[in-house]
């Protein structure tokens, strides 16, 4: 059975019709009123998202899984219970948690439909864009935020918006976040086009922005991205460093690490953000450098809006 409500209260308007080609820039823009959006909505959403003490798993595919583990660790980290993430193949069937959330901005990803029809009679949640779609009628409850679905195949807005509804039920701050996303829109990205190589790395919740921010440079504009615990980017990943490249840090750096990543001749960028809005920076950087590389970024060569298999 599905249980399915939308934010009719909370929605805006549609974000204004961008030009053929240019969704995902429109999209991303509309970050902050998606946001605000979606906090107004979280009360009403609240008894269908985990409550606290649950034993929680958060399932998703591509860029949905990184939303998954960022939302993990932030929920362990304000005390709310234990909470892993996996991606969608991955969910470790033998386990028990008192709730699965699964998110799917298409709902007709194949691991995710198949994994809430696997879990049927279990507790389960689905955060969605498209509540008629096969995820939800296969999620005992659906939480639908139709307002921040998106033209592009490359997902910016759906995602960041499910963060800050889950955020908003962990007590954050929506509204300092809206607020430093649009400096975020502002900060100046012109100087960081010119590289070779991008590495993301991050702390905490911060590591599934990182992983998405590589994600979505690899998906706009074909241009070689990773993504590391920031501790552990000593362990190898920094042999990758050296001039002409970026290290890009979400959140405050570990310490002495910045001096390194400076001996190697590589520039380290960190911006005085939320790691969640400091990504829409990551998302400019993504979408300009698509451009730059004369690329169309809403239509990512080898991707479609979701993964549906035979
Ligand atoms: C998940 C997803 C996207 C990815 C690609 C394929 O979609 O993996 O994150 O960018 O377009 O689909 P969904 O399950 O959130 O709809």
């Amino acid at each position: 059975m599905s249980e399915s409500s939308s934010p009719e209260s909370a929605a805006p308007g549609a974000a204004t019709v961008p030009e053929p080609g240019s969704f995902v820039a429109a999209e991303l823009a509309s970050q902050p009123e998606m946001w605000r959006a979606a906090a107004a909505y979280s009360a009403e959403a609240a008894a269908k998202l985990p409550q606290p003490g649950e034993r929680v798993a958060v399932v998703g595919c591509g860029t949905s899984w990184f939303v998954a583990m960022s939302y993990a660790v932030a929920r362990e980290q304000r005390g709310h219970g234990l909470t892993d993430a996996f991606a969608g193949s991955e969910y470790p069937a033998g386990r028990q948690y008192d709730r699965v959330v699964a998110i799917s901005r298409s709902g007709t990803t194949t691991e995710i439909v198949d994994l809430l029809a696997a879990l049927s009679g279990q507790r389960t949640t689905l955060i969605t864009a498209v509540g008629g779609a096969p995820a939800a009628a296969a999620a005992e409850a659906v939480v639908e935020l139709p307002f921040a679905d998106e033209r592009s195949v490359v997902q910016t807005r759906f995602a960041t918006s499910t963060l800050a509804l889950l955020r908003a039920g962990l007590g954050d701050d929506v509204e300092e976040l809206a607020r430093q996303a649009e400096l975020a829109l502002r900060e100046p990205i012109e100087d960081l086009l010119g590289a070779e190589q991008v590495t993301f790395i991050g702390r905490g919740a911060a590591v599934g922005i990182g992983c998405e921010a590589a994600l979505k440079t690899r998906e706009a504009a074909q241009f070689w991205a990773e993504a590391y615990p920031a501790m552990d980017y000593r362990h190898g990943p920094i042999s990758i460093a050296q001039p002409g490249r970026l290290v890009w840090s979400f959140g405050e750096p570990p310490e002495g690490l910045a001096d390194e990543v400076a001996r190697t001749g590589a520039r380290f960028v960190h911006h005085d953000l939320d790691p969640l809005a400091a990504l829409v920076v990551a998302q400019r950087f993504a979408v300009a450098l698509a451009v730059r590389r004369g690329l169309d970024a809403d239509r990512p060569r080898s991707l479609t809006r979701s993964v549906i298999l035979a």
